[in-house]
């Protein structure tokens, strides 16, 4: 049947038809075209310029299953899927290991961030591959002269007690002693040393029990805090009693078939020096590496994606960024086994301004990922991602997965502290990786927000002999938006009941029919843009989950 729009029933006898409702199927069954509009319609840019997410609607089909039915299983390279078509961007205001470690826990991925020396990003991939469900790894240690004050002081900051005291103050250091948050609370003299009162009788167990057999030593002992040892009677982890409590299983958590870690994906540049710290990524257990760059069909990027298929076959490759089919086109050639798809669209992003390049991105991930797909590339939607809505319509755009920085930059596992802004709202930084602040900070030697990031990023962003900095992004701020592990189940569910409505039960389904022109479209003028928001209230609170 074609599949263009427009075509009415007869004018005469519509009337009569119309009446008589129980025959509406029978009337649908005259019109020879669907309502709404197919994919490539709604995308033809010769009809009405190029379109962006909040351009256009999905229509909604026909629901014949329960929200929760809806699976969301998807592939991000040719070989490695995930329950949760959702990323993080390798942003030094975005994904550290905590995030790549609780992004992969909730069944996305977390793309950890390169503006850092190699050791330093190669550290960060071994805490994702060492991780172990309900282990603290890097867990906060004091030294034997710590005070009693710089306790109290720790445990308003973290938010809770129970430090380990070893020999020189770090991890992998002699275990000594255990303060706990009743230790100290009532310890009238602030300059006592832990030492004085630290407990020294411990409850320990050693490194390789199993998060259950720590579990019931934990329940046996009372305590609130398990320290992990070595042989040696180093710290190794610790096993908090509060965690336990917390929700500690991840049915979704991403992992590669008959491997317990969870998968881990790293950004490097394709500058020469980026092949040494691949090689330190990949000795510390990498199992996708991105290739990162705003243009991504350049000479240097296909040298490099034939470099790593060469040189670690294991190792799967997202290249990009890319917008168009041609741009593509060299990547796929090169042997990618996933493309990253945006230009200009990101929160933070002055590209399309500065550069005069870029596309808007419903238009681009269309475009690019109904070609990748004719190879089995599969396509991540990176930039622009502010809401559910623009997930699934990534999604119907025929990407696999979204990739998002500024809506998980104020989440509890982004790097960084929170602060209160002048208007008095709780925030965190979030900024470009080409905002002048990030190329200035790495420069310096400094870094985004504390993390490790050393100047040996600085290179990416001069342009050979270039003494001017060119700014592609901005640096500011995004509003606290708790942790990850409350709002990314949101947005799955969000996803799952978006699905439902629009009447496809899985990522492969919605593609199928989006593609078959079953799932169809509506272009939005801007009266019916603001429309589609809460207009005409006095005042709302917008909670959007509970
Ligand atoms: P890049 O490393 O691709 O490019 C920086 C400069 O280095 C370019 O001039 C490039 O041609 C050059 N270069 C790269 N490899 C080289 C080699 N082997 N030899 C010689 N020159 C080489 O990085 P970028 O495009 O500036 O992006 C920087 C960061 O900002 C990335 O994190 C990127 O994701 C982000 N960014 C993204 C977008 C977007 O719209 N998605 C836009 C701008 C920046
Ligand atoms: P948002 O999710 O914040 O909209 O976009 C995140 C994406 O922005 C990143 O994954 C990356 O592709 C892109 N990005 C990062 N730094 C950028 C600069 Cl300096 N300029 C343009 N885009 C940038």
């Amino acid at each position: 049947m074609p599949i263009s729009n427009g075509d009415a029933a007869p004018g005469s006898a519509m009337k009569a038809e119309i009446e008589d409702y129980t025959k509406a199927l029978e009337v649908l069954e005259t019109y020879t075209t669907r309502d709404g509009l197919d994919v490539d319609t709604l995308i033809d840019s010769d009809k009405h310029g190029a379109l962006t997410y909040n351009d256009f609607l999905v229509l909604p089909g026909y629901i014949g299953f329960p929200a929760s039915d809806v699976t969301l299983d998807t592939p991000v390279t040719k070989r490695i899927s995930l329950k949760v078509p959702l990323l993080s961007s390798p942003m030094d205001t975005v994904t550290e290991h905590n995030m790549a470690i609780h992004m992969a826990l909730l069944g996305g991925l977390g793309v950890i961030h390169h503006n850092c020396s190699p050791e330093d990003q190669a550290e960060m991939v071994r805490k994702v591959k060492r991780y172990e469900n309900g282990f603290i790894l890097d867990p906060v240690v004091l030294s034997p002269k710590a005070t009693v004050g710089e306790a109290k002081e720790l445990k308003a900051k973290w938010g809770f007690g129970g430090f380990p005291v070893t020999e020189d103050g770090s991890l992998r250091s002699k275990l000594i002693g255990m303060v706990t948050s009743r230790d100290i609370q009532f310890h009238p003299n602030n300059e006592d040393p832990v030492t004085a009162i630290m407990a020294t009788d411990l409850v320990t167990a050693p490194a390789g029990t199993t998060l259950a057999e720590a579990n019931d030593v934990l329940r046996q002992s009372k305590k609130g805090k398990l320290p992990i040892v070595d042989t040696n009677g180093n710290l190794v982890s610790l096993l908090s009693r509060s965690d336990l409590m917390k929700n500690l299983y991840y049915p979704l958590a991403s992992k590669l078939p008959h491997s317990k870690q969870l998968i881990c994906s790293a950004a490097i540049g394709t500058r020469e020096e980026d092949k040494h710290r691949l090689k330190l990524l990949v000795e510390a257990g990498l199992d996708i590496v991105n290739l990162d760059s705003s243009q991504g069909n350049s000479l240097y990027q296909i040298e490099m994606i034939k470099y790593v298929k060469k040189t670690f076959p294991e190792i799967d490759v997202i290249a990009g960024n890319v917008v168009t089919r041609e741009q593509a086109a060299s990547l796929i050639a090169a042997g990618a086994d996933g493309l990253r798809i945006g230009m200009g669209s990101g929160s933070a992003c002055i590209t399309q301004e500065v550069m005069a390049c870029g596309r808007p991105q419903a238009a681009a991930v269309r475009s690019v990922s109904s070609f990748a797909a004719r190879f089995g590339v599969p396509c991540i939607a990176d930039g622009g991602i502010q809401n559910v809505g623009h997930i699934v319509k990534g999604l119907a755009m025929g990407a696999s997965t979204v990739m998002m920085g500024g809506l998980l930059a104020g989440t509890t596992e982004s790097p960084g502290e929170y602060y209160v802004s002048n208007e008095g709202l709780l925030v965190k930084a979030y900024r470009g990786m080409g905002s002048i602040a990030a190329m200035e900070d790495r420069k310096a030697g400094g870094s985004a927000k504390d993390s490790k990031a050393s100047n040996a990023g600085t290179a990416r962003y001069f342009s050979e002999k270039a003494s001017v900095l060119v700014a592609q992004g901005v640096a500011g701020s995004v509003v606290d938006r708790g942790s990850v592990t409350k709002f990314i189940p949101y947005l799955v569910a969000g996803v799952q009941h978006s699905l439902q409505e629009i009447g496809t039960q899985s990522v492969a389904a919605l593609h199928e029919a989006v593609n078959n022109g079953t799932v169809r479209f509506e272009m939005r003028s801007a009266s019916a843009m603001a429309e589609g928001n809460v207009h005409d209230l006095h005042s709302y609170d917008k909670k959007l989950y509970a």
